[in-house]
């Protein structure tokens, strides 16, 4: 009698910031867990997404976005935990975006020829295409230079294609046995979660620089019958920076709140009281130690 097989494996999304990497995850597993934003560096962690569809299990790592000038010591940090996923991985998602190959894709598609894993490439944002067409040349080049299983265009945002690219994962997957339970969709801790909410809505409400220089550290979190209670710290790298958080009468850092408390309150199903503050720690985001004790770069289980 023939034995039902199973199959697993672990699916890093790699590519350039930006190009729609978190947005993909959240589409694939159907529900938000890394957060996105229109600001490059958005993710800092390799973030776990777990779906499975009948006898397939497909293990997603979401990364933070590959860099080509990585002096500073975070886009240090950032382009190991990606670079690290690739190694790990069983299958890899290279994504870029629209139909432009831009220099930065270029290098990371030639770190992607060293490695002998299954690759499939991810053409995303093709609903600011004007049309299926003008992807011809880039799809030819792809195919032409690179060796991936498969290559298709999709867009994220509109969950064009999704289901596609979701069956070709699963022909691409290992036989294994599953790691989690079929209902599991993330394992990160409620904490996690929680600062990362706060820290998306940091990087959408503020500037360009100064989202890189901010992180979220929870002081109390206290889960009642019926609310949430969370008081947040928000740190930033710089004295000046505290002011420009917090804003004219403090109606920035009001904003963030509010913003962050309706979708913690989606999250969690259940009333949230949120408190947030501003704290300065000089410097620490050139401090490699530092920023490793965070458990930025890590992976986020
Ligand atoms: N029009 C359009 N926008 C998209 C699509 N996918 C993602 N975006 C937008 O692109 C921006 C970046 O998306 P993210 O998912 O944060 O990108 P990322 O690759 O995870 O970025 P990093 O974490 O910084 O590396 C956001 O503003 C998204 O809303 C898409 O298919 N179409
Ligand atoms: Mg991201």
């Amino acid at each position: 009698m023939n034995k039902m097989r199973d199959f697993c494996g672990l699916v890093s999304i790699i590519g350039r910031p930006n190009v729609g990497k978190s947005t993909l995850l959240n589409r694939l597993i159907e529900q938000k867990i890394s957060i996105t934003s229109r600001k490059s560096q958005t993710t800092r962690n390799n973030i776990l997404g777990i779906k499975t569809k009948d006898k397939h299990q497909m293990v997603f790592i979401d990364t933070p976005g590959v860099h080509i000038n990585a002096s500073k010591v975070m886009n240090k940090v950032l382009n190991q935990s990606a670079l690290g996923a690739i190694e790990d991985a069983d299958l890899i998602i290279f994504m870029l975006q629209r139909n432009k190959i831009n220099t930065l894709d270029e290098l990371i598609l030639e770190r992607l020829k060293e490695v002998n894993t299954k690759k499939i490439c991810v053409i995303n944002k093709v609903d600011q295409v004007a049309s299926i067409n003008s992807l011809l040349p880039v799809i030819e080049k792809l195919r032409s230079e690179n060796n991936f299983a498969e290559i298709i265009p999709v867009s994220a945002k509109t969950g064009k294609n999704i289901n596609e690219l979701e069956n070709m994962i699963c022909q691409n997957l290992p036989e294994n046995n599953h790691l989690y339970d079929s209902n599991t969709k993330f394992l990160a801790k409620e904490s996690f979660m929680i600062s990362e909410i706060i820290r998306e809505k940091i990087i959408r409400f503020l500037g360009e620089e100064l989202p890189h220089e901010t992180y979220v550290q929870l002081q109390k979190l206290e889960d009642k019958e019926s609310i949430i209670n969370i008081d947040a710290e928000i740190i930033v790298a710089r004295e000046s920076q505290k002011g420009i958080v917090v804003g004219k009468n403090g109606s920035k850092l009001k904003k963030i709140g509010e913003k962050a408390r309706i979708d913690l309150e989606k999250f969690f199903d259940k009333k949230v009281f949120l408190k947030t503050w501003v704290k300065t720690k000089k410097n620490w985001n050139n401090d490699s130690d530092f920023i490793s004790s965070l458990g930025i770069g890590s992976l986020y289980d």
